[in-house]
């Protein structure tokens, strides 16, 4: 397993559109495992494939609290079958644009088709923190970021402070 370079805007391959993978195999397991040590060092709670600048449809995710055991989840090729008409507020934040918190509204729940560790099929219904993330994730998988839910000028001053906080480093 390695670290990963996890990019932050305004790099060009964060507005990139993922494509989809064709099978999972021991190098895409392989990447996972990458993703989720580069999530969990950062620490984060979800990754796409493209924050580490691969175009792959991929998210790894930990929606664990810290005084519980890891529940690592990983989705290959996430499909939303559903969107409730409800939707709920969330103060959102990315490792692609780091400390930078602003609240975004997503439809409340989803439901869901994606492959796991084992390329097997799964669908299931989201709710709470895990509507707002797997939502989260899957827009980096269409190049968008949470800032793009943002007004025009609250997502320019994000990327300024973002590169700001790049120079000072
Ligand atoms: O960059 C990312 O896509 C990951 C992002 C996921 C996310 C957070 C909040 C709302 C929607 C999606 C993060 O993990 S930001 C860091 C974070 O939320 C966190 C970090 C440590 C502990 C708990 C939360
Ligand atoms: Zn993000």
């Amino acid at each position: 397993m390695a670290l990963r370079e996890i990019l932050v805007v305004p790099h060009p391959a964060l507005k990139q559109v993922s494509q989809p993978v064709e099978r999972v195999d021991d190098e895409l397991r392989a990447l996972m495992d990458d993703m989720l040590e580069t999530m969990y060092d950062a620490p984060g709670i979800g990754l796409a494939a493209i924050q580490i600048g691969v175009p792959k449809r991929v998210i790894v995710m930990d929606l664990a609290r810290q005084d519980e055991p890891k529940q690592p989840q990983y989705f290959v090729n996430p499909e939303i079958l559903w969107s409730s008409d409800e939707t709920a507020p969330y103060e959102e934040g990315c490792l692609s644009v780091p400390e930078i918190f602003d609240e975004v509204d997503r439809p409340a729940r989803v439901k869901l088709r994606y492959l796991n560790y084992q390329g097997e099929q799964i669908e299931e219904d989201a709710d709470g923190m895990y509507a707002v993330c797997i939502q989260h994730e899957m827009d980096h998988l269409d190049g968008v970021l949470f800032i793009d839910h943002l007004s025009r000028l609250k997502r320019e001053q994000a990327i300024k402070k973002v590169k700001k906080l790049v120079r000072a480093a």
